[in-house]
């Protein structure tokens, strides 16, 4: 069954004109990423094709997508756009709150219990506004997009920042933050700076113990986390045809770790296999149909002179690219497993794996899970037994039931796996690993298929040294039980002495790999229906949803006497300015969720977390009472950071929780593009520095004064810092905020400017 065949069909049968149109206008040969874009720009006045790097454009998406961490808030906000129905076709997934703890079936309950209220929620607000509603249990986000609502040629975007894991179908997806979802669910355009288009070439092919996590651990190692912002990621090159779909989509999906906009690769014959497999082939028939497979890559010239057309080449030889292992602490840190050995001496890494974790968005797809299998198969052969605990999280209902019928689940069982719920499980921190709080939290290894490894992320403690590798490889090192083992040389002891060595992982059952048919609702859709009569309530004292008040409006004035909340040290991620775990549950409610805000953020003047002083009284405290207490006494606060600056999530909380403790502005050396976004969105002036070095000029008890007359002519803006010993300082600062983005600010936020143009 094909959901939003007819609009598919329509928008196929129109492509290849609409592509010839907009080639006789710009009059060049156009990326795979360009022509997407301005296809999707079509609706508005054509004659206004010409881009620049870093324009503002306004697109039409044909998809929004939510994951019920993220959806609760955008509803919120959705709710407050009045509309009567959401006007771009969105579905919300129930992935993220679902714990991690006892093995599926107990851990469903216990979470679909738990979580009752904002289920409940969910579910009328998608029965009323006509949304897609997927069941808790009926997989991860990112796989129930790519099974069931992805196309080669469409736009989609996302509560979450792997939604470009539809990319491994040819989709362009973008992830984006709640108050934008709403906004276009309600109607609106989503605007987006023109992406530089980075283009990866892909030669050669993989073989051995190489798979498609390498070529992004590889990269990222190559460009790191910054490397990629306010950018799209195109591949291309024969290397693409040597990388199967669910390959390409986990590719795409670590995109996000290096700020990527988006990833993408062209159509091709995998891809077709994955929609022949998915129960999808009237899709592969349009396509072959409206002969339109030259319109879903590059033009020919691209590829002939890449280096014309893309921001920059990079190229990656996949014959030689070797198994990778990133980490710890952070995605970019890449280590070619040859090298494996000597890193973990020279950095005193712990050597003993304590845990081995299969799944997440990026890696739970049947592929996946079958080189596993193959894995532990011959290892059972050989005698080997696995020599660290073991934890599976598959990603979708379809993926479980294939994985059921031919067996797996009984041979990952066989080695004591843990099979947990089909969600995002351990990857956002839903695993009590510790089931005593006091336990001591020592240093450990743990090694996993995932996209993020910050500190604290899977199981909250700092002292986990988290490394991130391919499932192949991931089980290798599970069953040697070290970091330090390369299964391409080395040999592992059996339980008979002898010394053996793993096979290459084989991707095996390729004939019983087919899903049964797609029957959504089995699969755990409740698909969208209306009904507008339905009223979503919100229980007054819920400690879990909150009706969200207006922000205020912005005076027109200065913004004078601002004190610093806190001046944060190093990477500040999404999770350090608001936790996951066990604060998921407040993502719905505002006032709540606030009392987390930056507590895992170093202070940069006593290098601790959650401990900053509070300049009126003297006294230290943490993070979320200190700004609690300059709100109660009108005082507007700044929070000052490094680099890449809100890193990681799309989570719009951590730019909703400093709006609501009364944080004015945000000053770093440099943003994560998302969080930039989210920051406007709210109303929080999101400032660089001009000269980054400046901030080593800002001291605890200094007041600040910005100087708002210039921000609607000027992209500079003036701060005075008053100094403790009265020495006054100018520096200098640099916005970003188009003509709208300064009517947000000015309206308090961007609801409040939508709904006040509504009136
Ligand atoms: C994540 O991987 O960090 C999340 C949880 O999926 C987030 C979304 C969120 O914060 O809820 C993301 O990647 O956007
Ligand atoms: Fe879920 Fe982890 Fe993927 Fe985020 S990265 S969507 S938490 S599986």
């Amino acid at each position: 069954m094909i959901l939003d065949f007819k609009m598919i069909q329509k928008f196929y049968s129109e492509l290849n004109f609409k592509i010839k149109e907009i080639r006789s206008i710009i009059k060049r040969p156009m990326t795979l990423s360009e022509k997407i874009l301005y296809i999707h720009f079509f609706k508005e006045k054509i004659k206004k094709l010409c881009f620049k790097k870093n324009e503002y454009i306004n697109i039409y998406p044909d998809r929004v997508a939510m994951q019920d961490a993220t959806a609760q808030m955008s509803l919120l906000q959705f709710i407050q756009t009045n509309s009567v129905k959401t006007l771009v076709p969105t579905s919300i997934h129930c992935d993220h709150l679902i714990y991690a703890n006892d093995g599926s079936s107990i851990d469903l309950k216990k979470s679909i219990d738990d979580n009752q209220e904002i289920y409940n929620f969910l579910r009328s607000v998608s029965n009323k506004y006509g949304i897609d509603f997927w069941e808790p249990g009926s997989g991860i986000i990112h796989q129930i997009i790519l099974e069931n609502y992805a196309f080669p040629g469409g736009l989609m975007i996302g509560t979450d920042s792997h939604t470009p894991n539809a990319g491994g179908l040819g989709m362009l997806a973008i992830g984006v933050g709640g108050a934008e979802a709403a906004e276009v669910m309600s109607g609106s355009i989503l605007e987006l700076k023109f992406p530089k288009i980075i283009g990866v070439l892909l030669k050669g092919k993989m073989s051995g113990w190489t798979s498609a996590k390498d070529v992004i651990l590889r990269l990222s190692g190559m460009i790191g986390v910054m490397g990629a912002s306010n950018s799209i990621i195109e591949y291309f090159g024969e290397g693409t045809k040597n990388i199967s779909c669910v390959g390409k989509a986990t590719i795409c999906n670590m995109g996000a770790e290096l700020g990527a906009t988006s990833s993408i690769f062209p159509y091709d014959f995998h891809m077709n296999d994955y929609l022949l497999n998915n129960d999808r082939e009237e899709l592969s028939n349009l396509i072959k149909l409206n002969k339109i497979e030259n319109s879903l890559r590059s033009d020919y010239e691209v590829y002939n002179n890449p280096y014309n057309f893309y921001e920059k080449v990079i190229e990656i030889n996949l014959s030689k690219l070797e198994p990778h292992i990133n980490g710890p602490f952070t995605p970019d840190k890449s280590t070619p497993i040859s090298k494996i050995k000597e890193e973990c001496k020279k950095n005193n890494w712990p050597i003993q794996i304590e845990i081995g974790l299969i799944g997440s968005c990026t890696n739970s797809s049947y592929e996946d899970l079958s080189k596993v299998v193959h894995i532990i198969k011959q290892a059972k052969k050989k005698k080997l037994k696995i020599k660290s605990k073991f934890l599976i999280t598959p990603g979708s209902r379809k993926i479980f039931s294939l994985l059921k019928k031919n067996k797996y689940i009984e041979i990952f069982k066989s080695i004591g796996a843990k099979i947990f719920s089909n969600a995002c499980g351990p990857c956002i921190g839903q695993w009590k690993r510790y089931k005593n709080k006091n336990e001591n939290f020592k240093k450990n290894t743990i090694i996993h298929s995932f996209n993020r490894n910050f500190s604290s992320r899977n199981d909250g403690n700092p002292n986990t040294y988290a490394f991130i590798a391919s499932p192949e490889i991931v089980t290798a090192l599970s069953f040697s039980g070290k970091i330090n083992f390369d299964p391409r040389k080395d040999f592992l002891k059996n339980e008979l002495g002898e010394y053996v060595k793993l096979d290459e992982p084989q991707y095996i059952n390729k004939y019983n790999n087919i899903f049964e048919k797609n029957d959504i609702n089995k699969l755990g859709c409740i698909s969208s229906s209306m009904n507008k009569n339905i009223s979503i309530k919100i229980n007054k004292n819920s400690e879990r949803l909150q009706l969200l008040q207006p922000f205020s409006f912005w005076d027109g004035k200065d913004l004078s006497n601002v004190r610093l909340l806190i001046k944060v040290k190093g990477k500040c991620t999404t999770d350090h300015i608001s936790m996951a775990g066990p604060w998921l549950k407040y993502r719905g409610h505002l006032e709540n969720i606030s009392e987390n805000l930056l507590i895992k953020a170093v202070n940069f003047f006593n290098n601790k977390t959650n401990h900053i002083k509070n300049i009126i009284t003297g006294f230290y405290d943490s993070i979320p009472k200190t700004a609690k207490f300059y709100k109660k006494n009108n005082i507007s606060t700044l929070i000052v950071g490094e680099d890449n600056y809100g890193e990681g999530s799309s989570r719009e909380h951590a730019a909703m929780e400093p709006r609501f403790l009364g944080v004015r502005v945000v000053l770093v050396k440099s943003f994560a593009r998302i969080h930039e976004t989210n920051l406007k969105k709210q109303g929080i002036l999101a400032l660089t520095f001009l000269k980054p070095n400046d901030y080593y000029k800002i001291n605890e008890e200094d007041i600040f004064h910005f100087h708002m007359n210039d921000f609607e002519k000027k992209f500079n803006l003036k701060v005075d810092i008053i100094h403790k010993n009265g020495k006054k300082e100018k520096i200098i600062t640099k916005h970003s905020y188009n003509q709208k983005q300064i009517q947000w600010f000015k309206f308090g936020s961007s609801l409040n400017f939508i709904r006040k143009n509504q009136l």
